[in-house]
């Protein structure tokens, strides 16, 4: 028999950053639902720093009223099982009652694979990773007990996530964009983008022209390129699509998204942006 909160499954806890677990929207979900409640439960058990995602998948088959509903009722379920669950977390020499529900770091995302809606969603996990990396980043700066931090420079390092959102909103600004996005090409995610509110019909837009340049890039894969007369090497693209919007796109690297190399290039991109 499995102890309470014991999933079943093998995954190294202590290891993860995030997991995530997809529930059908279309079937019946109350088993599906129970087993999330052990998975939340042990993984929080092992690593409590885990972020769970919940892919409420399917809900391009669902109204708009059903899907809200639909999602209103899993986060309540789930909730309340947090909150029932509690008590076997519960520290004898504490007084205050320890609340799950409020410890564990979870989220929900609707989503299909149909839309661009999954890909928003990895790209939020992605993001969620990256505001991470400021704890790590501050906790390995943080001076050791005793030592004399006097002489520590005062500028705190921000969080990649930060960095990004602050050289798209200074992009904005300069260049008067309504939206920035900074795209992870290959993965079709974006790996952040500007203050102003998530506007999923411009969002869509742009996904769709992100796509398009990829699989038209395809059509000069075989052209040799005279790299003696070219004076540059990323692509830039813009099109106009109507009196009063345009889509811009500029290569910013060359590479796969890496973590590193992506700081240097958007460190860059503050210097340039910076009024
Ligand atoms: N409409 C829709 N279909 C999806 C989505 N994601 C996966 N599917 C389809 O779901 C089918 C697979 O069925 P699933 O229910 O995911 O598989 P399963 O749960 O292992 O199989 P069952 O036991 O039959 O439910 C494939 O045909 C996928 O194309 C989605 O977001 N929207
Ligand atoms: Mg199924």
């Amino acid at each position: 028999m499995q102890a309470t909160g014991d999933s079943g499954l093998d995954i190294p806890w202590a290891e993860a950053d995030a997991i995530i677990f997809v529930v059908d929207a279309q079937d019946d979900y109350f088993d599906a639902l129970s087993k999330l409640n052990q998975v939340i439960l042990q993984g929080y058990r092992s690593n409590p720093d885990i972020h769970f995602h919940v892919f409420i998948n399917k809900v391009d088959g669902l109204s708009d009223d059903y899907k809200y509903d639909t999602q209103r009722d899993i986060e309540q379920r789930v909730h309340e099982e947090l909150i029932d669950s509690s008590h076997e977390f519960q520290d004898p020499a504490s007084t205050e009652p320890f609340r799950l529900e409020a410890e564990v770091k979870l989220r929900f995302h609707l989503t299909s694979v149909f839309e661009s809606s999954i890909f928003v969603a990895f790209s939020r996990i992605q993001q969620r990773l990256m505001q991470e990396e400021r704890k790590t980043a501050a906790a390995a700066e943080e001076p050791e007990s005793g030592q004399d931090d006097q002489d520590k420079p005062s500028e705190k390092r921000i969080s990649l996530h930060d960095a990004v959102e602050q050289a798209c909103n200074l992009l904005c600004s300069s260049c008067s964009l309504e939206k920035a996005y900074i795209f992870d090409v290959p993965s079709r995610t974006f790996v952040g983008c500007d203050t102003s509110p998530f506007d999923l019909p411009l969002f869509d837009v742009m996904f769709q022209y992100t796509k398009f340049l990829t699989e038209f890039s395809d059509l000069y894969m075989a052209v040799t390129a005279d790299t003696s007369k070219s004076t540059r090497t990323w692509s830039a693209s813009v099109v106009r699509l109507g009196s009063d919007t345009s889509v811009a796109f500029w290569q910013l690297n060359k590479y796969d998204f890496n973590i590193a190399r992506f700081r240097t290039t958007i460190d860059q991109l503050e210097r340039l942006a910076a009024p």
